[in-house]
Formats: structure tokens, C-alpha cells, sequence
């Protein structure tokens, strides 16, 4: 059981079953139109079902995948009854995604990497602060010492927000005035830090530069910087991708991903949206695992992502 378990308890998998309240419903609703007054699973009917997997932003990859695996036991079973599609899909979700390695939810801290640098990167808007603020949180209730650091210079607000979570969850932060470099409070956070035999370290980037390049050159000389502190920094690079977006959540990724090297991903604001089959896409389709998502904008509303209990909550029958 991870720790998150631990304290957040049974309220964790509610908590995420209403979050994807939205996604589901939709889900379902598209699922009913598609076998409506039919009651064999046929090629209209398969048809109809990889319309309603790409309008609930699976992706064309991977609806593309489960289809095939829907037809092959279509082929072998015959008369598939339309009152079994919805378990059936359920399952071949499932076996797809355990197909991809299973990686630990929670970040792997350890004494031999202190302080374990995150650097939390993405475009703006999407929840990087946020996060940041939401893992500090839960750092911070395992008993681990946290500190932030406000390395988003680029507007005078982003260092503010920043502030304002340290202070909501009681860690400190480590800030310069809007417009400095960036690369240099990513360095006086480690190097504080580490003098403070702190446990992890959160930096927080801008998602906004005049333009990509800029953007990715200054994420690599806050890599660059910090490793003077201390070599094998940052450990994890965490991209943070906004679910409400749907396939352009896929295309950050895909870009991010390409310009620079990403460890782990965060999808938020799966709350409110129908958007929420982008991460049975996204976890298919990249090889970097999804880590967190994002349920809400409360202090508690991010969870370690497991993919059983996602797939579980979005096939849930109200
Ligand atoms: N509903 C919901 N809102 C969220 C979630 N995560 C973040 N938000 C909201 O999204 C908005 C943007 O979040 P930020 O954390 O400021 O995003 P950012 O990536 O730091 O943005 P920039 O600093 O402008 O690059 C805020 O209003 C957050 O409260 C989530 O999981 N659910
Ligand atoms: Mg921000």
C-alpha cells in the first residue's frame, strides 16, 4: 500500500470516481447511442465504437489497437452480445495498459539522492505551480523536509502564487526578484538545500518564453546550474499536461518530450472535463509514466496515478 493510501484512505478512490464523473458519464451516454437497438456487436456497431473512443480522447493510436483486439474476439466468439461491449472494452483497456511496464506511482526518494530535485516544466496554465504546491503537501505529510524554489522569473504573479503555497503548506522557498535568472534561484534552492540537509527540492519554470527555443535552452541551463550543486540533478523532470485539454495535452507531450528529457508526467484538471480517456491514450502511447493526476484544485487533489483504479473509475456504471 503507498503511503498515500496511508493518509488519504478510502476518500482517495471517491475522490477520483467524482473526478472523472464527467468523462464517464459522456462515456456512457456515446456507448448507448452506438448499440442503440442493436444486440450484436457488429461491423457498424465497431465502427460506431471507434468513433465514441476517439471523441472521448483516447487518441487514433490507441483506439485504433483496442478495436483490433475487440474484432479478434468478435472473430472467435462469434455473436458478441451489444449488453457485453462495455465489459469487454473494460477489459481489453485494461490488458493494453498492463502491457506497458508498470512503474511505481510514488517518486523514489532515497538517502543517496538528498535533496531529490524535481523540476516541474510544461506550458503555461496547465497546473505546474499548482502541483508543485499539492506534492509539497504530500511530501511534507511523509515527515520529508521541502524546499520550493520560484524559478518561474518571468512574471512578478508566478513567484507570488509560489509564496503563497509555501505558506499554505509550511515549507520554505527560495526567491529572487521577477525578471532574474531563472538558473540562478534553481542553484541557491539546491545549494540552500542541501545545506539544509533537505529531502526534496521543487522548482517550479515558466511556461511562457518569447518563444519554444528560449524555452527549452533555459530549461537545459537550469539543469546545467544545478548539477554544479549537485551532479545527478534534477531527478525527476516532471511535465505537467492539463487533461482539460484533450489531444493538444497530447501534443505537449509529444513536443516536451521531443526537446527535452522528461522522467514522469502529471495530467490535471481531469475534474469538470469529458476529456479524461486522454490518459488511457497518453499512458499507452508514451513510454514515460504518468505519476500524477490532477482531480481538483484543493491542497488534497492530487493522487499517485494508478492505472487499474483509473480504468476502473471511468468504466464505473452510475
Ligand atoms: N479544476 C482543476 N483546476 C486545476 C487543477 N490543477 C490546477 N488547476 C488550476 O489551473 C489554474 C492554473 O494553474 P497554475 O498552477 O497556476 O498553472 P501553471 O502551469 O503554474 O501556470 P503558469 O505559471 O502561468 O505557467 C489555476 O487556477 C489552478 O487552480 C486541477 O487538477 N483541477
Ligand atoms: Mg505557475
Amino acid at each position: 500500500m503507498s503511503w498515500f493510501k496511508k493518509i488519504f484512505g478510502k476518500d482517495t478512490k471517491e475522490n477520483l470516481d467524482k473526478g472523472l464523473e464527467k468523462s464517464n458519464r459522456s462515456f456512457f451516454d456515446k456507448i448507448g447511442r452506438a448499440v442503440a437497438g442493436k444486440s450484436k456487436v457488429d461491423d457498424e456497431v465497431l465502427d460506431d465504437l471507434e468513433e465514441v473512443l476517439i471523441s472521448s480522447d483516447v487518441g487514433v493510436e490507441t483506439t485504433v489497437k483496442v478495436i483490433r483486439r475487440i474484432e479478434e474476439r468478435v472473430a472467435r466468439d462469434k455473436f458478441m452480445n451489444t449488453s457485453e461491449l462495455d465489459q469487454i472494452l473494460r477489459e481489453e483497456i485494461m490488458n493494453l495498459l498492463a502491457e506497458n511496464k508498470d512503474s511505481d506511482s510514488d517518486f523514489s526518494l532515497s538517502e543517496n539522492k538528498k535533496p531529490y530535485v524535481i523540476m516541474v516544466v510544461g506550458v503555461n496554465g496547465v497546473g505546474k505551480t499548482t502541483t508543485i504546491g499539492k506534492l509539497a503537501h504530500q511530501f511534507k505529510q511523509q515527515g520529508k523536509k521541502v524546499v520550493l524554489g520560484a524559478a518561474d522569473t518571468f512574471r512578478a504573479a508566478a513567484v507570488d502564487q509560489l509564496v503563497i503555497w509555501s505558506e499554505r503548506v509550511g515549507v520554505p522557498i527560495i526567491k529572487q526578484e521577477m525578471g532574474s535568472d531563472p538558473a540562478s534561484v534553481a542553484f541557491d534552492t539546491v545549494q540552500s538545500a542541501k545545506a539544509q540537509n533537505a529531502d526534496v527540492v521543487l522548482i517550479d519554470t515558466a511556461g511562457r518564453l518569447h518563444n519554444k527555443i528560449n524555452l527549452m535552452n533555459e530549461l537545459s541551463k537550469i539543469k546545467r546550474v544545478m548539477q554544479k550543486v549537485i551532479p545527478d540533478a534534477p531527478h525527476e523532470v516532471l511535465l505537467v499536461l492539463d487533461g482539460s485539454t484533450g489531444q493538444n495535452a497530447f501534443e505537449q507531450a509529444k513536443q516536451f518530450t521531443a526537446a527535452t528529457e522528461v522522467t514522469s508526467l502529471a495530467i490535471t484538471k481531469l475534474d469538470g472535463t469529458a476529456k479524461g480517456g486522454v490518459v488511457i491514450g497518453i499512458s499507452d502511447q508514451f513510454k514515460i509514466p504518468v505519476k500524477y493526476i490532477g482531480v481538483g484544485e484543493g491542497i488534497n487533489d492530487l493522487q499517485p496515478f494508478n492505472k487499474y483504479e483509473f480504468v476502473d473509475s471511468f468504466f464505473k456504471k452510475g
